[in-house]
């Protein structure tokens, strides 16, 4: 039991050390990607890992529970207080399980919804036709405009035409504002409810950067990691809770349900099992920090590299989709530099910079070569770079972009980037 993991597993140990190295000397430009705090990890490496705490705070399936409904208690407060909303579950395991339960409560199988296409930005759990949502669901897709942005009125025809019962907003790859109210008035308009999964700009949504989807949308699902810089994991939310327009009761009571509770029970027993109460404790340390005054400077910084950084590549004569960024996301189109997402992908990781490829807006490479990549500022800008560094980075990745099989231009960036993150340290443990 005294075991260190050191000695332990010394396998294990050895590729998190690797890894921490990693992080710390590499530039992490993955927008889904943010660095947490050791409280974070702490929280997230307790003893609550052991705990079985199926059903919710007081109404649990097993004893011993006292001190996991106060971990639980605590997220779901903070959270509310994050987002100023009614309700939030905090169970779910991932996005895409948040998701599931959106899909669980509000539709049958081969019923319509609508959703951002994957290939213009959208996520895979919003209809992609290898997801189940694509599946078992009837996915039609609204995309976006030569100029890389969502018209508002296309929306519209598209729903319309296609009478969902549900409508999607969010995305992965799209680095613009959403325009909430229009997209409630659509759903209003076509009878569907409006579902927004804020998982990339979530922490810029708390801070009040970016327009607030929940006095719009009918439900919210975000993950806990990404710009909101908590654990990996989800989340559901209802900004002012209402009944379900399905008509579904309780069993005893006859009562139709709120939408909060087809909710809840669409996470448990409808899609997990027991909750993850050590994720759970670690999300509501996450939240405490996202409620101090220092988070809203943070998320603020976050969007004002981004802007540089679309800017810089701008000015470098790049491509950036939509002509710059509202969020945390850049989106660089490559097809008039003449090289491939992937390609690009590999240059920049071999210089110690990790981005993702990823589809560009009529995109005519496949998936796994496609002509963009995707950068993000979430994480950087954690580890404390600010614009005059965004700019610096801009250059270094243009250099390897512009010249992607010079093995001096490359070792040079690496060396860059190496004093780079060596004057902005990140983590000086291994395991907490
Ligand atoms: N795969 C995540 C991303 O990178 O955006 C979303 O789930």
């Amino acid at each position: 039991m005294k075991k260190h993991l050191f000695s332990q597993d010394p396998e294990i140990y050895a590729a998190i050390e690797c890894e921490v190295k990693r992080q710390n000397f590499g530039l992490e430009l993955i927008a889904s990607e943010n660095f947490v705090s050791k409280s974070v990890l702490q929280a997230q490496g307790s003893v609550l890992t052991n705990k079985y705490a199926e059903g919710l705070p007081g109404r649990r399936y097993y004893g011993g529970c006292e001190f996991v409904d106060d971990v639980e208690d605590l997220a779901r407060d903070r959270a509310k207080q994050l987002f100023q909303c009614d309700w939030v579950n905090v169970q779910p395991h991932s996005g895409a399980s948040a998701n599931a339960a959106v899909y669980l409560s509000c539709l049958k199988p081969g019923e319509t919804f609508l959703g951002l296409d994957l290939a213009h930005g959208g996520h895979l759990t919003h209809g992609s036709p290898v997801n189940f949502s694509g599946i078992w669901f009837r996915a039609t897709y609204y995309g976006v405009e030569k100029d890389g942005r969502i018209d508002m009125n296309r929306v519209r025809e598209k729903a319309k035409a296609t009478a969902p019962k549900l409508i999607s907003i969010g995305a992965s790859a799209y680095s613009r504002d959403f325009d909430y109210e229009a997209f409630r008035s659509i759903a209003d308009e076509v009878n569907a409810l409006l579902w927004m999964d804020m998982a990339h700009p979530a922490g810029l949504i708390a801070a009040k950067v970016l327009n607030d989807p929940l006095p719009h949308a009918h439900i919210v699902t975000t993950t806990t990691h990404k710009t909101l810089r908590g654990p990996r994991g989800g989340m559901l939310l209802i900004g002012k809770d209402f009944q379900n327009p399905f008509g579904k009761t309780a069993p005893k009571s006859g009562r139709v349900r709120n939408m909060s509770e087809l909710l809840d029970s669409a996470v448990f027993p409808g899609m997990q099992g027991g909750p993850l109460m050590h994720v759970i404790a670690a999300k509501a340390v996450a939240f405490k920090e996202a409620l101090q005054p220092e988070f809203v400077d943070y998320a603020k910084q976050v969007r004002a590299n981004a802007m540089v950084m679309a800017q810089s590549f701008m000015s470098r004569g790049y491509d950036v989709v939509s002509g710059g960024t509202d969020n945390h996301l850049v989106l660089l189109d490559l097809r008039s530099k003449n090289i491939t997402g992937r390609d690009a992908e590999r240059a920049l990781q071999a210089a110690e910079i990790t981005v993702n490829k990823n589809m560009v807006p009529f995109d005519d490479q496949n998936p796994f070569v496609t002509s963009g990549i995707r950068l993000g500022t979430a994480a950087v800008t954690t580890r404390g770079l600010r614009e005059a560094e965004i700019e610096d980075v801009v250059l270094l990745i243009d250099r390897i972009l512009s010249e992607p099989n010079n093995e001096s231009v490359r070792s040079n960036v690496k060396s860059k980037i190496r004093t780079l993150c060596e004057t902005h340290p990140l983590y000086d443990f291994v395991i907490t």
